[in-house]
């Protein structure tokens, strides 16, 4: 399998993550979506990365199907739970770190455009914060694929709007002091 993925992407980082700690054989191929590339459009309409190859099958794209895909291919897995009110916590905990990676990527591409104020980036710094809060409470002793989702959106933080102040939860800053040297973070963490 090969994974069409920029090596800033945190979404894709969610799969790298996936992929060091299963020991899955998929390789990395680094793909800058605003290349507009064949290879990357071919697998995804949407012109997004991460987008999975698979032999033989069709492409998958979108990180939540991808690392559900992923998670599939190795039964014993112990990141997310298979089934019950577990289950749909964890997917609850990544849908609310994607959706802080949403907010910080409308603010990137707006900033990027000369956009830095208004009331569109108030409602993304206000989701952020609020999201931020929630993660803090949702913060447990397992080690699993939420809390691993959460270190990535905390670093992505710290790697574009390091002015958000994730820290300021004590929780958060726990966890990602307890993950953040763990195998599968540290080599995944984005090129600086
Ligand atoms: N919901 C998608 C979001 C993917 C996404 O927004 N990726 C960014 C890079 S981090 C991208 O490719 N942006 C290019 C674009 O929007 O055209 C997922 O979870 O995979």
């Amino acid at each position: 399998m090969r994974l069409l993925a920029s090596l800033t992407s945190p979404y894709a980082r969610k799969l790298r993550v996936i992929v060091h700690e299963l020991g899955l054989p998929v390789e990395l191929v680094d793909t800058a979506p605003l290349d507009d590339g064949a290879e990357l459009l071919a697998a995804n309409p949407l012109g997004k990365v991460p987008a999975l190859l698979r032999d033989g099958l069709p492409a998958l794209v979108d990180s939540p199907v991808i690392a559900r895909y992923l998670l599939s291919l190795s039964p014993g897995q112990t990141l997310l739970p298979p089934d019950g009110e577990a289950h749909w916590q964890a997917l609850q905990g990544e849908a609310i770190v994607d959706g802080i990676l949403d907010a910080a990527i409308i603010m990137r591409f707006n900033a990027l455009q000369g956009v830095t104020s208004g009331l569109w980036i108030d409602r993304q710094r206000a989701a952020i914060a609020r999201a931020l809060a929630v993660l803090a409470e949702r913060v447990g002793e397992t080690v699993d694929y939420p809390a691993l989702c959460t270190v990535i959106a905390c670093e992505y933080l710290d790697l574009r709007w390091p002015d958000i102040a994730w820290r300021d939860h004590a929780a958060l800053a726990d966890l990602h002091a307890r993950l953040a040297e763990r195998p599968s973070l540290a080599a995944t963490r984005p090129p600086v």
